[in-house]
């Protein structure tokens, strides 16, 4: 049982320096406990990325505070709030190099056992051991080429190598199927089970069995709640279920 991994955003807003008009955030206000899947829905553009970018901290907030484990992440080590951090970005990025190396990338101490362990969960160890150099796999120009969706598992499991205590799946299962999805988010949930989650997604389905779902419009967040609750309360949900 891991401890800690709380995130606390209070009141804050937002702009990309240089930018002009309006803030990309306003006013946000969430917590996310420790060990939550807290799913993340909403239009292009709404914020959604750039909330969880400030996170580990690649922007600071431009008013307002935002903690880790009750402490204002100003306060913490860069580095240190990074090495609990890991996010799963929207364009895989792979290096020409084996499958092993790739996974190995941001925890050079893993054992090999540790890195088949986070490839199951990411449901990419049964087509890694498909190739017949299996994690001795080359990527990259004179290496395999990998699908979309095999990609995105590389990705996930990656940063679950690391062991983070906050995960940030930023929209990276766009090209998996949902069943494969599913298999992913169980294992998560079983094995990663004292992890904060958060899940950016464009379907509903990605995170209708969150613990809970937020709700991202221009910049705001407009809904908080589980999925029934925001089918009861929340405009711009209903709006998203029905496109
Ligand atoms: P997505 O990924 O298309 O679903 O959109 P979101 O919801 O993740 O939105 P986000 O956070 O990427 O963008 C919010 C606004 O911020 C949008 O108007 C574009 C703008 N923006 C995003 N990244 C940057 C950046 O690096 N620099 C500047 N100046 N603006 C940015």
């Amino acid at each position: 049982h891991r401890p800690g991994g709380r995130i606390d955003f209070a009141n804050v807003s937002f702009a990309y320096e240089g930018a002009a008009g309006e803030p990309v955030l306003k006013q946000i206000n969430l917590t996310c406990l420790p060990g939550e899947t807290v799913g993340i829905i909403g239009s292009t553009g709404s914020g959604k990325s750039s909330l969880v970018s400030l996170v580990p901290r690649f922007y600071d907030a431009s008013s307002g505070e935002i903690r880790v484990d009750g402490v204002n992440i100003r306060q913490l080590d860069p580095a240190k709030l990074r090495d609990r951090i890991a996010i799963v970005p929207q364009n895989t990025i792979l290096f020409s190099g084996t499958i092993e190396e790739n996974l190995h990338w941001g925890n050079e101490h893993a054992t090999r056992e540790e890195i088949e362990q986070a490839a199951t969960m990411a449901q990419a160890h049964s087509f890694i051991v498909g190739f017949p150099e299996g994690y001795g796999t080359r990527l990259g120009q004179k290496g395999v080429n990998l699908s979309g969706g095999q990609k995105q598992r590389l990705s996930i499991a990656r940063a679950l190598v690391r062991k983070p205590d906050i995960l940030i799946l930023d929209d990276c299962t766009s090209a998996l199927d949902t069943a494969t999805e599913t298999e992913i988010k169980k294992s998560l949930k079983v094995f990663a089970s004292g992890v904060t989650c958060l899940i950016i997604a464009q379907r509903i389905t990605s995170v209708m069995d969150a613990d809970k779902i937020v709700v991202m419009d221009d910049g705001e967040i407009v809904g908080i709640g589980t999925h029934e609750m925001l089918l009861e309360s929340c405009k711009v949900y209903v709006e998203i279920c029905q496109s």
